[in-house]
Formats: C-alpha cells, structure tokens, sequence
C-alpha cells in the first residue's frame, strides 16, 4: 500500500479537499460506487471496504496556529471525515510575520504536530512522503512551514516532500510584508523540499476575471480553480494506470 500524508498550513488552503469529489466520497465519509465525475478517470479497484484499496491513501493533517479558521473545517460540511487529532490549532496566529511562524509561536506547537504526524505516519504500510500546502505570504503560511520542513528532514530524511504554495498578489494581498516572508521562506523551500509547484494568485484571480467572467473574484472562486489544479497534478498518485506512478519511482 502507498500512502502520502498531506499537510495544510496555515489559511490560504482552508478549500483544498482532495479528491473528495473524485473519489465519490461523501460528507459523511460514505463511499458513493456511482461517482459524480464521470468515467474519465476510473479508480482502479473500487471495493466495498476500502474505496483507495490499491492506490495511494492520503491523509490529511490541517495546521493553523489561531483557531478560526480550522474551526470551520471543525464545524463544515465534511467534519465526520476527519479525527480531531489531524485538526490542530494554536491559539494566536503569526500576524504575517516569519520570525512568530517560525521561532515564537510555531516553536510552541511544532512537537505536537510532528507527534500526530508521527501517529499517522506509523499507521502507514509504505509512506511515500508529504504534499505540503501553504501560502508564502502569511506568517504561519512562511515561517511555520519552513520550520516544519526542516524537522520533517531531521525525522524523514529520505521520504519526498512535494509543496504546494500559493505565490503572493497584490490583488489580494493582506499584508504588505508579504514579500519578504516570501523571500525568506525560499531559503528552506531550496534545500528541503523536493518538487515545489507555485500558484500566482494574480494570475488564478485573471483566469477567474477574464476566462470565467467572474467580475470580482473571492478566495472560494479562487480556490475552487487552485482545488482543480491540485487534483490534476495528484492524479497520477491517486489512481492507477499506465501514466500512474507513486513518488519514489
Ligand atoms: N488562493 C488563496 N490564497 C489565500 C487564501 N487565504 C489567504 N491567501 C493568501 O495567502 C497569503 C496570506 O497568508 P495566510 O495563509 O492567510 O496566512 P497564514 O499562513 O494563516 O499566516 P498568519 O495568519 O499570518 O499566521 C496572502 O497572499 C493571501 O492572498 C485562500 O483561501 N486562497
Ligand atoms: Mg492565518
């Protein structure tokens, strides 16, 4: 069995339920045998007790170090598909700022994080490694993560890490510190992480604004968009197939 464990950091990928929909799991962790997306891309052994029997599983591990935001995954639509344990919040968040991400706030909670992922990654037959999402800009979303890079290479050191970061805007920008959490957060990017793919907000916030007519885009039509892509560059480790392979081949 492959597993991968994906880890959300910060707010900016509070929508990103991968494969949810794709996998014709429902909010009540059901698996539906008729799936929603059509046949374009066919799950290679759906089984009555396991619909990822034969592909990699992924688990979800949400970090955040205020409350608010991942209190809405708490209380959403898809709260029964996750254990308390993978939601973990601290109690102030960075304030856009690295160094509170990174060496004040996020020093407090980083043991405990990497303690359910340990959890998780115990349960795991064949770990493959970790999809990490987060966004440059924000405090939690740089400094955090690039702690939680560096540790993950002390514990893991051969696992993969794939990032997933979203790239600052100035359309939707919230602080204008943001470039620098950017240029300081590359630094770990460059010599921990194994693959990087960077999302533009501007350019995702002009696809929404000039391709789909949306005359002010908002995070959830952005999210929806960045939600597709994900799912797109993942496929290949989520379903089976010629053109399928896990990270470490
Ligand atoms: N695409 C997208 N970008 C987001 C979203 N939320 C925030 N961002 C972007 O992320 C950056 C801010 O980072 P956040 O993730 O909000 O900050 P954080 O990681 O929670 O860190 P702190 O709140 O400072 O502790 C800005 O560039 C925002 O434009 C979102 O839902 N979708
Ligand atoms: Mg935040």
């Amino acid at each position: 069995m492959h597993e991968c464990i994906s880890i959300h950091i910060g707010q900016a990928d509070r929508q990103c339920l991968l494969g949810t929909l794709e996998h014709g799991i429902q909010p009540d962790s059901q698996y539906q045998v008729t799936r929603p997306l059509g046949e374009e891309m066919t799950p290679s052994i759906p089984s009555s007790t396991s619909p990822f029997q034969g592909h990699t599983v992924i688990y979800e591990v949400f970090v955040d170090l205020e409350p608010t935001v991942i209190d809405e995954v708490r209380t959403g639509t898809y709260c029964q598909l996750f254990h308390l344990e993978q939601l973990i919040t601290g109690k102030e968040d960075a304030a856009n700022n690295y160094a509170r991400g990174h060496y004040t706030i996020g020093k407090e909670i980083i043991d405990l994080v990497l303690d359910r992922i340990c959890k998780l990654a115990d349960q795991c037959t064949g770990l493959q490694g970790f999809l990490v999402f987060h966004s440059f800009g924000g405090g939690t979303g740089s400094g955090f993560t690039s702690l939680l890079m560096e540790r993950l290479s002390v514990d893991y050191g051969k696992k993969s890490k794939l990032e997933f970061s979203i790239y600052p805007a100035s359309q939707v920008f919230t602080a204008v510190v943001e470039p620098y959490n950017f240029i300081l957060t590359t630094h770990t990017a460059l010599e921990h992480s194994d693959c990087a793919f960077m999302v533009d907000n501007e350019a995702v916030y002009d696809i929404c604004r000039r391709n789909l007519n949306i005359e002010r885009p908002t995070y959830t039509n952005l999210n929806r968009l960045i939600s597709q892509i994900v799912s797109s560059i993942t496929a290949s480790l989520r379903f089976d197939g010629a053109v399928n392979v896990d990270l470490t081949r």
